[in-house]
């Protein structure tokens, strides 16, 4: 699991690179998984390399890649970082398309907002170099003022150039996490993050989570954000034996019922 001193990095930069987090047969088991399901959930057809493939409940509909969130590494990870009483926030599985995917946060927000962590955890199956497509983040991005100095009112890279400095945006001052299957990538999702030089075919697995909702925003937040199907999650897990995914699932459709004041998130404008 994630040290303590890496818990201190994320919280600062808003993400931490975790090398071979995974061991060689693991992170081969995850992949033929994976690429088994997208093939099932293809219905045996090919890739379409216009089109991708974008799955969610990814790992909740596979009992390999459920254990491995349920595990310490992934689970205590997450609850060094979000604290107790953490959520579930959903999984995704992604054969891409996109070459660039521009610069922009994915939890965009004020400050009240961007307080309200939400965890992403990437797990790239193919080796990814700056020249193909590694994650590139904005250490410390995640928070005002810098959060809100970058792209300000669209929240999200439009032009080629990135406002208001101007700035290429392959140019912009970044980390480019540049990553072997096996390694694992958190991030806040407010963090500023993009993709550049891509290819399609690059495959990934997400996994998402959120800090337990303090506030009226943090839920109006999540609920704004988090898809429907969030709070009515699947009934493989609902129904779990492992306390561990009882204690991520077992309050959202409760938490979904929740009524919650106006919200007006800053919309990124793409
Ligand atoms: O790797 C990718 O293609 C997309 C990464 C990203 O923007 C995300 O995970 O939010």
């Amino acid at each position: 699991m994630l040290t303590d001193s890496q818990v201190s990095f994320f919280n600062s930069f808003g993400y931490v690179f975790a090398p071979e987090f995974f061991s060689s047969s693991e992170i081969e088991k995850i992949t033929n998984v994976s690429d088994s399901f997208m093939k099932e959930l293809r219905e045996g057809e090919e890739v379409d390399p216009e089109k991708g493939q974008s799955e969610d409940r990814f790992v909740e509909r596979s009992e390999y890649l459920t254990q491995i969130v349920a595990e310490d590494r992934i689970y205590e990870s997450a609850r060094k970082i979000l604290g107790e009483r953490f959520l579930w926030a959903g999984s995704e599985g992604h054969i891409t398309v996109n070459s660039t995917h521009q610069w922009h946060p994915d939890r965009p927000g004020n400050p009240d907002e961007v307080s309200y962590t939400r965890l992403k955890v990437n797990i790239y199956l193919d080796p990814i170099r700056s020249e193909s497509g590694c994650l590139r983040v904005i250490p410390g991005s995640h928070r005002w003022p810098l959060h809100g100095e970058i792209e300000p009112e669209r929240f999200h890279q439009v032009e080629d150039t990135v406002r208001p400095f101007d700035v290429l945006g392959e140019k912009m001052p970044s980390v480019l996490l540049e990553s072997n299957p096996g390694d694992a990538i958190f991030f806040n999702q407010s963090l500023w993050h993009a993709i550049f030089n891509g290819w399609a075919g690059r495959r990934y697995i997400a996994l998402k989570f959120a800090a337990n909702p303090q506030t009226d925003t943090h839920l109006a937040s999540l609920k704004y954000y988090g898809n429907s199907k969030m709070f009515a999650p699947d009934p493989a897990w609902v129904g779990s034996a492992s306390d561990r995914i009882q204690s991520m699932v077992g309050r959202l459709p409760k938490l979904g019922e929740k009524p919650v004041s106006d919200f007006l998130p800053i919309r990124p404008d793409r």
